[in-house]
């Protein structure tokens, strides 16, 4: 009996080993940063992109998920980023760092100029496998996400949502703010995208958004 529950505990490791290794980030280099799609890396490898509003911890992210520190840039003020961002993960597939939307103080030619970059990357970029809509887990749902949401339903983006921040607040309250974010999505959706409750600062839903990165991947290599 105990010999079966030593094997069994040794199969479980070994499976445990290759869940393990299949969502390591092994490499990941910047590559290139742009205002336009077509100018984006060729070749036909998949693209994870961040988006949300500013401030809200796309850069973070993919710091937090690649481990490396200063590989995105952030900062404490909103509209950091404008550019697209391309990171070259594992010599297979991309994460994408998007600029944000919804920042006010910029003039009405650079939002212009930033909503056209961004709607374009996501209209026509091809290798775009999977968009993350990142939320503050901290505020009540706000009216320009669900209609950004709104608009990559009707324009059949795939998405998924991701709630930022979970370390600023007690998991309680961030839990009751993500129960209550889903309920308010059911009044106009059918059914939900997949959600991930995320922190860079604890790196809360590392392992849940990298695994659901390697099944996509997985879905296209076989
Ligand atoms: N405590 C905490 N702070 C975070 C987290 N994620 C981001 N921040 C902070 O929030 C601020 C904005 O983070 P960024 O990653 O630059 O946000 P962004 O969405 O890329 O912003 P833009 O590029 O301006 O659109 C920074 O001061 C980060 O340190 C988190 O999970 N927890
Ligand atoms: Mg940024």
């Amino acid at each position: 009996m105990s010999i079966v529950i030593y094997h069994l505990s040794i199969l479980n490791f070994q499976l445990s080993l290759i869940n393990s290794q299949l969502t390591m980030i092994t490499s990941a280099e910047f590559s290139i940063s742009n205002t336009d799609y077509r100018k984006c890396p060729t070749g036909n490898f998949p693209e994870y992109a961040f988006i949300g509003r500013s401030n809200v911890g796309k850069s973070s992210l993919i710091n937090m998920l690649t481990g490396k520190r200063d590989l995105a840039m952030t900062s404490g003020k909103p509209g950091k980023t404008v550019l697209i961002n391309h990171f070259w993960i594992n010599n297979a597939w991309y994460l994408v760092d998007l600029p944000g939307y919804g920042y006010a103080k910029i003039s009405k030619k650079q939002r212009e100029d930033l909503k056209r970059i961004i709607e374009s990357y996501i209209l026509m970029r091809e290798q775009l496998t999977n968009l993350f809509v990142l939320v503050d887990s901290r505020h009540e749902p706000q009216q320009i996400d669900l209609d950004f949401m709104e608009w990559l339903g009707v324009s059949g983006i795939p998405f998924s949502i991701v709630f930022t921040k979970m370390d600023k607040q007690s998991a309680t309250r961030g839990n009751a703010n993500v129960e209550a974010y889903k309920e308010k999505l059911l009044e106009t959706w059918e059914e939900l995208p997949p959600i991930f409750l995320t922190s860079s600062e604890t790196k809360q839903g590392r392992e849940e958004l990298l695994g659901y990165i390697d099944s996509l991947n997985q879905e296209l290599f076989g």
